[in-house]
C-alpha cells in the first residue's frame, strides 16, 4: 500500500514540515502543502539562506530563487527576485496566472507587486552586520554544510496520491550579482512526475545544474531504481565530473509514487525530515565521502 499522505523536506526544518503536514492531514492537496510549508522558512528571519534574512550577494542585495511544480507538470519559477518575502508564492502565481514558467529580476518583482505582494527589505540587522564583516576580506568560499546549505526543498503526496514539490533559497551567500542557482530551475533543483515521484536538491547549485540532478533522479526511479539508489547515482554522476574536488556539498532527496523516500549527499551532514502516519522523523543520509 502506498504511504500517503507524506511530506519530506531537506534539512531539519521542523516548523515547515509541521505546517505542510497540517495541510495534508486536514485534507489539503500536495501543492498547497508544499507552498505553505516552505513559506514558513521564507518568513523565518533566522534562516539565513531562505527568504527574509537570507544572506545577500556581494553587492549587499538579497536575491531570491524559488520554484514550484504540481501533479500535472505545471510549474512556475522566479529567479533573482528582490524585496519579496515569499518567492514561492510568486512562482505559484507565475504558474497559475501567466502563460510562462520563469520570471526574472525586475520583471518578476513588478509582477509580484501587480499580484498584491508587498515590498519589504529582506536584509536584517544580523545579515547586514555579517555582510559588512565579509566585505573586509571579500573572500568567497563554499563552506561545506555550514554556510551555504539550508535551502528548503519539499516534496509531498496528498491523500489522493498526487505529488507536488517546491524549492526556495537565497542562493549562495555573497554570490556574484545576478547569479542564479539550481533551486528555481525545473529539473535541476526540483522535478516532479506524478507517475513516478519527485526529487529536490540542496548544495552547490552549479554542480546540480550541470547534471540536471532532480530530473535525472526521477528518470532513474522511472527505470526502477529506489529513491535511495537514484539519489546515490545522482551524486555519483556529479562526482565523476569532480574527481579532484572535495570542497563542496550536495544533498539529494527523493520520493516515489509509493511514498518510499531516500537521500544521499557528498559529505556527511545532510539530513531530511519525513512526516507520515508511520511517524515523524529526521533522517541522516549516507554520503559519498565518509
Ligand atoms: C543554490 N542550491 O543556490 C542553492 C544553495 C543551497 O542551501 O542549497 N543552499 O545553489
Amino acid at each position: 500500500n502506498p504511504i500517503k499522505p507524506i511530506v519530506v523536506c531537506t534539512w531539519n526544518f521542523f516548523n515547515a514540515t509541521e505546517k505542510a503536514w497540517e495541510v495534508l492531514k486536514s485534507g489539503g492537496n500536495a501543492l498547497d502543502a508544499v507552498e505553505q510549508g516552505v513559506m514558513v522558512e521564507e518568513a523565518d528571519e533566522t534562516n539565513e539562506t531562505v527568504g527574509k534574512g537570507g544572506r545577500p550577494d556581494r553587492d549587499g542585495n538579497v536575491t531570491l530563487d524559488a520554484c514550484i511544480m504540481d501533479k500535472d507538470g505545471n510549474c512556475g519559477s522566479v529567479v533573482c527576485l528582490q524585496n519579496i518575502v515569499h518567492p514561492v508564492s510568486v512562482a505559484r502565481k507565475v504558474m497559475e496566472e501567466t502563460p510562462h514558467i520563469i520570471l526574472a529580476g525586475k520583471g518578476a518583482e513588478k509582477f509580484a507587486y501587480e499580484q498584491g505582494f508587498k515590498k519589504e527589505d529582506l536584509l536584517t540587522e544580523s545579515t547586514r552586520k555579517q555582510y559588512e564583516e565579509w566585505l573586509k576580506t571579500s573572500k568567497y568560499e563554499t563552506t561545506i554544510n555550514i554556510e551555504n546549505h539550508d535551502t528548503i526543498g519539499m516534496l509531498a503526496i496528498d491523500e489522493n496520491g498526487d505529488i507536488s514539490g517546491a524549492c526556495t533559497t537565497s542562493g549562495m551567500a555573497y554570490k556574484v550579482a545576478g547569479r542564479v542557482g539550481d533551486s528555481p530551475i525545473i529539473g535541476a533543483g526540483l522535478f516532479i512526475d506524478n507517475e513516478v515521484g519527485g526529487a529536490t536538491a540542496t548544495g552547490v547549485g552549479e554542480e546540480v545544474i550541470r547534471t540536471v540532478g532532480s530530473f535525472l533522479i526521477v528518470e532513474l526511479m522511472r527505470q526502477g531504481k529506489s529513491p535511495q539508489k537514484a539519489c546515490e547515482e545522482g551524486v555519483k554522476r556529479i562526482m565523476q565530473k569532480n574527481k579532484a574536488r572535495k570542497d563542496f556539498q550536495i544533498g539529494f532527496l527523493a520520493i516515489n509514487k509509493n511514498g518510499e523516500t531516500g537521500g544521499y549527499c557528498v559529505h556527511p551532514g545532510f539530513t531530511y525530515r519525513e512526516y507520515s502516519d508511520n511517524g515523524h522523523e529526521n533522517r541522516e543520509v549516507t554520503s559519498f565521502y565518509e
